[in-house]
């Protein structure tokens, strides 16, 4: 294997016993007749199937003898075989796996409402073949818990990625639309086999030409091809398109030609594109135009666009991302301050996209104070699967594990239990519209995603938008099972790696509650000293407040007073620095070096501890790998190898540079614990980068 075919590169089973239990069970198909959907599940059985049990597919009809596995949507199934189905509990796209016997056999039925439920059904039940589940007392019921369950691509036309640690983008928008490229199709396929239904194929920092004629035509190439995987397209709207592609004087939400312009903007895009998405908007952040050119509101833009959307079933996803220079206060604050007084009075088709936290993507960062603070609003969860902050595609980085933790984090907004999963599943405050979106880390790379392990990212991603109380642990278990092998030799301990990867990443970079001290624009290496870009809030030193009486930020009420956004039970939490998690201290508070930590440390010392611990998780990771070369195809075992080398490399630049840096404040030994750093400081903040993927021009 090489990669290509991520979790779904189907080979023979191995395992006799299970090789032959499947055979006997799976002894005929009965597939129910259709459109492009009920195709696409007919060649993938074949393919799968054929593949996993080495065998040549019988479809037959229904009512013969033997044991089948029966695809059907649920109204067309007989009654005696729904008769002893319960599908109450079954919603839009969701789907049932079940055991029923009959006379003639014993089979397994796959049934949903919709076509695009049996494709998912399809995909789930192929996965219980890869990973040698038994196909007996199968009692499965699933339905996607959040509506929108989205990539967004931050791809420019031109095919450079933004943020893309994994070559270009794999948009081709010079052949569409005539020619399709095979990874179209097989995207779907790998979208739709996780439940990710959507896709925002154009960078936030979006260019007005996508909107187009010309580009639209291209889109609707790529709609086609998506369409009977149940994946929509969605466009990056740039808020100053009236005056780019459709020569009014202005973008001003207010004016009527404006809001004829989005209009019929929407009209054309619809009758090219009948299912479109809807549009996905960053405004008014980091330079990009938006409604408060014209001195309107968030709430305006937001609007204009809905309203033009609306006829179509369209959605806004609107991002607040949003912060300016011209605030002095905290930037951790100014999303919640720009949209929480307005809550309620957004259309019903635009959901508020919020980063899972308040700064930035960061290796560790608390839940955004917005989760639970607009209980009438959507608001939908973006994450980003592309490492900007955490190595890029060259660190070893389980993310799914992050995305647990800020979605089993507890907002109290309706007492405790209030998790944010909860408020991105709606569940919290009964919304009708959801969504989580995933910043994609896919590439023209052959693997996807540059590190193989980036797979797991979107893999994970796609499991968790579904049903946001997964565990991360049992998303690893299966995503490994499905792309290397079953053997437990190899299963157990490379989970242990990737679920000690993420707090690895945190420990070498970005330890207690440390964040953005990031080098400019690339944001691979650290640089904690920067101090001389144009916005304070780009500079590292705004966020770790290092002096000569310690280091953080204080964001209680004698600093930045941030903490006041979150409910009382959290602000509690995090005030008191006796109940203040160590993983989030400097994130909230300015606290001394000689501070004693609850391990009787000072922060000094613990400072240095995690940072070498991060180094030594690195050194175990190569460990386990070492022993992983009897399971592991010979490419992505050497890969894997080299990578985490630089990784190793890269963690202790990390630990020497920063500890380095932040003595110069302490004045204080480092602990007997870590290692001597390699070179002097002046060494550190010299290093260079000839070439870092993914920054646009002049970007901070
Ligand atoms: C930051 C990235 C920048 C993006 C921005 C955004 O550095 O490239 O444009 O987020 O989300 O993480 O809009």
């Amino acid at each position: 294997s090489n990669g290509y075919g991520l979790w779904l590169d189907y080979t023979k089973i191995k395992d006799k016993v299970v090789l032959e239990g499947y055979r006997s069970q799976l002894q005929g198909i009965y597939l129910e007749e259709g459109g492009a959907t009920l195709k696409v599940i007919g060649e993938e059985l074949t393919m799968g199937l054929g593949t996993l049990l080495d065998t040549n597919l019988k479809f037959n009809a229904l009512g013969g003898d033997g044991n089948m596995l029966i695809v059907s949507k649920y109204m067309n199934l007989p009654k005696n075989l729904t008769e002893k189905m319960e599908v109450d509990d079954l919603k839009k796209e969701g789907y049932i796996i079940k055991n029923v016997d009959m006379e003639g056999g014993s089979h397994v039925v796959i049934t949903a409402r919709d076509d695009i439920g049996l494709l998912y059904g399809t995909f789930h039940f192929l996965r219980l073949l890869q990973m040698h589940k038994p196909l007996k007392n199968l009692e499965i019921v699933e339905s996607p818990k959040v509506d929108i369950r989205m990539l967004n691509h931050w791809d420019n036309l031109d095919r450079t990625i933004e943020r893309g640690y994994s070559g270009f983008s794999i948009w081709n928008w010079q052949t569409l639309p005539d020619y399709i490229d095979q990874r179209y199709i097989d995207y779907a396929r790998a979208n739709a086999s996780v439940g990710i239904n959507g896709t925002a194929v154009t960078s936030v920092n979006a260019n007005a030409l996508i909107l187009t004629p010309h580009y639209l035509e291209k889109v609707k190439a790529l709609a086609d091809v998506f369409r009977p995987y149940g994946l929509k397209v969605y466009l990056t709207a740039r808020f100053s398109a009236p005056i780019e592609i459709g020569g009014l004087k202005t973008a001003d939400p207010l004016d009527a030609k404006v809001i004829q312009w989005w209009k019929n903007k929407a009209d054309e895009i619809y009758s090219i594109i009948p299912d479109f998405g809807g549009f996905l908007v960053k405004a008014n952040s980091e330079g990009q135009p938006g409604p408060q050119n014209y001195g309107r509101t968030h709430l305006d833009g937001a609007n204009l666009l809905a309203d033009a959307l609306a006829p179509h079933n369209g959605v806004v996803m609107w991002r607040a991302f949003v912060y300016s220079e011209h605030d002095p206060t905290d930037r951790a604050k100014q999303a919640y301050n720009e949209f929480v007084p307005d809550d309620g009075k957004y259309r019903e088709n635009v959901l508020i996209q919020v980063k899972n936290g308040p700064i930035d993507f960061q290796p560790r960062e608390p839940f955004h104070p917005m989760f639970g603070a607009m209980p009438n609003t959507p608001l939908m969860m973006e994450f980003q699967i592309t490492k900007e902050y955490l190595g890029f595609a060259t660190h070893l980085v389980y993310l799914p594990k992050l995305f647990e933790e800020v979605l089993k984090s507890d907002t109290y907004r309706k007492g405790k239990g209030s998790l944010v999963a909860k408020v991105i599943d709606g569940s919290l405050n009964h919304k009708k519209l959801t969504g989580m979106a995933g910043v994609s880390n896919i590439g023209t790379d052959f693997n996807w995603t540059g590190h193989p392990f980036g797979q797991a990212d979107w893999y994970g991603f796609g499991r968790l938008a579904w049903n946001p109380y997964m565990d991360s642990k049992d998303i690893a278990d299966e995503w490994l099972r499905c792309t290397f092998t079953n053997d437990e030799h190899f299963v157990g301990p490379v989970k242990k790696m990737m679920m000690e990867s993420r707090e690895a990443v945190v420990n070498y970079m970005d330890p207690l509650g440390l964040h953005h001290i990031f080098d400019t624009g690339h944001h691979y290496g650290p640089g904690p000293w920067v101090d001389n870009l144009s916005r304070p809030e780009w500079n590292p030193v705004y966020y770790h407040k290092a002096d000569s009486l310690g280091i953080g930020f204080d964001r209680t009420k004698t600093g930045s007073d941030a903490l006041f956004q979150y409910a009382p039970e959290v602000q509690k939490m995090f005030t008191d620095l006796e109940t203040c998690p160590e993983e989030y201290l400097l994130w909230f508070h300015h606290v001394p070096w000689d501070y004693r930590l609850k391990n009787g440390r000072t922060l000094w010392d613990g400072l240095g501890i995690k940072y070498q611990k991060g180094v030594d998780q690195v050194r175990e990771m190569i460990a386990t790998w070492e022993q992983m070369k009897p399971y592991v195809d010979d490419l992505r075992y050497k890969q894997v190898t080299m990578l985490l080398n630089i990784q190793l490399k890269e963690a202790k630049w990390w630990r020497d540079a920063c500890m380095l840096y932040f003595q110069t404040f302490s004045k204080m030994d480092f602990p007997k614990e870590m290692e001597a750093p390699e070179h002097a400081l002046e060494y550190y903040r010299s290093l260079q980068f000839p070439y870092a993927p993914g920054i646009r021009p002049s970007w901070n």
